[in-house]
């Protein structure tokens, strides 16, 4: 899989790259990141990419021309499944979406920045925008920090242990059920004794059970929307 993220500040992104799962996943050639300098793809001499709003108001715009200049240059190499702008009004990420995304081949991410692009930009230009939540940030790059992560550990080979992106909260519509690891007794803390009676059908139906416990207990929507 090849990623490439237009960016404004691609120092607030790269990071997250470069540690964990994603830099063993880049190591290992599941997936290439890109970074592209918006500024790079500007016209003027200023290099600028932002302009006012049409109509007036508050905020400045991301102008179209560096953003289609530089997909355009990104397309001559190779084509694209997705085209993602980020931002806030955008349909709301979920495990669903980030199951399909890692399933694709070539995608291109979009950060916004300032009020946003120019409406042309996604009304021409891109294949879907997306959102991390309902919440605003100050731009698109933390949002693609997330999103490439969930995206990428799911492509096959990336996690050591295949089946643990199965039994991720989300993966099977539930959260995940309750962990431990040793001591079996911290300060009268307890671990449930069934985790070690080494009988794993009975510890599996626990986990079930506790897992749908949870999620009726915190996120009743979704039971709601399996049934
Ligand atoms: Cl994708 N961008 C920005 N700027 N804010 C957000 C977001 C994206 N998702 C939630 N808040």
């Amino acid at each position: 899989m090849q990623i490439d993220i237009i960016t404004l500040f691609p120092e607030l992104l790269k990071s997250p790259f470069e540690v964990s799962i994603m830099k063993r996943a880049i190591e290992a050639q599941k997936v290439k990141v890109n970074f592209h300098l918006l500024r790079d793809y500007a016209e003027n001499k200023q290099r600028q990419v932002d302009d006012y709003p049409f109509g007036g108001g508050a905020g400045m715009v991301m102008k179209i021309e560096p953003i289609d200049n530089c997909i355009n240059r990104l397309q001559k190499n190779i084509v694209y499944d997705e085209i993602i702008y980020l931002t806030p009004d955008g349909e709301q990420l979920t495990q669903g979406i980030s199951n399909t995304l890692s399933t694709k081949k070539n995608i291109i991410i979009l950060c916004g920045h300032y009020k946003g692009v120019d409406q042309r930009v996604r009304d021409h230009l891109i294949t879907r925008e997306i959102s991390i939540g309902d919440y605003v940030l100050s731009g698109g790059e933390l949002a693609a920090a997330v999103l490439c992560d969930s995206i990428i550990r799911l492509i096959p080979g990336v996690l050591g242990d295949e089946s643990s992106a199965l039994t991720d909260s989300y993966q099977d519509g539930l959260l995940a059920p309750p962990i431990y690891t040793r001591p079996a007794n911290y300060k009268g803390w307890e671990v449930p004794e069934i985790l070690s009676s080494g009988n794993t059908p009975e510890v599996e139906k626990w986990r079930e059970k506790k897992a749908i416990e949870k999620t009726k207990a915190l996120r009743p929507d979704l039971i709601k929307d399996q049934e």
